[in-house]
């Protein structure tokens, strides 16, 4: 994929805890440039079509309320091979699970208040910073569609 682009979001847990600077910081120390930011708030249909995947499963609604309860930091980072390269910085789903030094296990709460999100795709990256960004607020890429 040509852009090697990957969308965050600093979860309102972390957010409303104080780590949104700690958190970037581990973010451009280990690599990523940003390429679009903002901090911003999910209405439920934003929540609910962000993770439209999960409909049906049974941590949906409340996934949804926790991701509408409070602001939420979107980024676009970008580095050669982001996408798996941040998973890896990020750590697993459930930070009782995650290595040490990734951020989940650094600020996360729980598995449903892990901190960050991580695209899990190029194919979903491209999407998701379009859910976020409008083109011209996408720095340095070339056009993602
Ligand atoms: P990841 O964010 O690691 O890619 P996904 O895409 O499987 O994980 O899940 C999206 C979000 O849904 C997670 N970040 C987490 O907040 C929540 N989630 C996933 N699985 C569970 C679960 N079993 N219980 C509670 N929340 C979950």
């Amino acid at each position: 994929m040509a852009n090697n682009i990957t969308l965050t979001m600093i979860k309102p847990d972390a957010v409303s805890n104080g780590y949104i600077g700690k958190i970037l910081n581990d973010i451009t120390s280990a690599g990523f440039s940003i390429a679009a930011m903002k901090l911003t708030q999910l209405t439920r249909n934003d929540a609910e079509n962000f993770y439209a995947e999960h409909k049906g499963k049974p941590f949906f609604d409340d996934l949804v309320e926790f991701m509408i309860s409070g602001a939420i930091v979107a980024a676009v980072l970008k580095k050669d091979n982001a996408v798996a390269d941040f998973r890896k910085l990020i750590g697993a789903t459930n930070p009782e699970n995650a290595e040490e030094g990734t951020i989940r296990k650094k600020y996360a709460e729980s598995m449903s208040r892990n901190a960050v999100h991580g695209s899990d795709s190029d194919t979903s990256a491209n999407s998701e910073a379009h859910f976020h960004f409008s083109e011209r607020e996408i720095f340095g890429i070339d056009k993602l569609r």
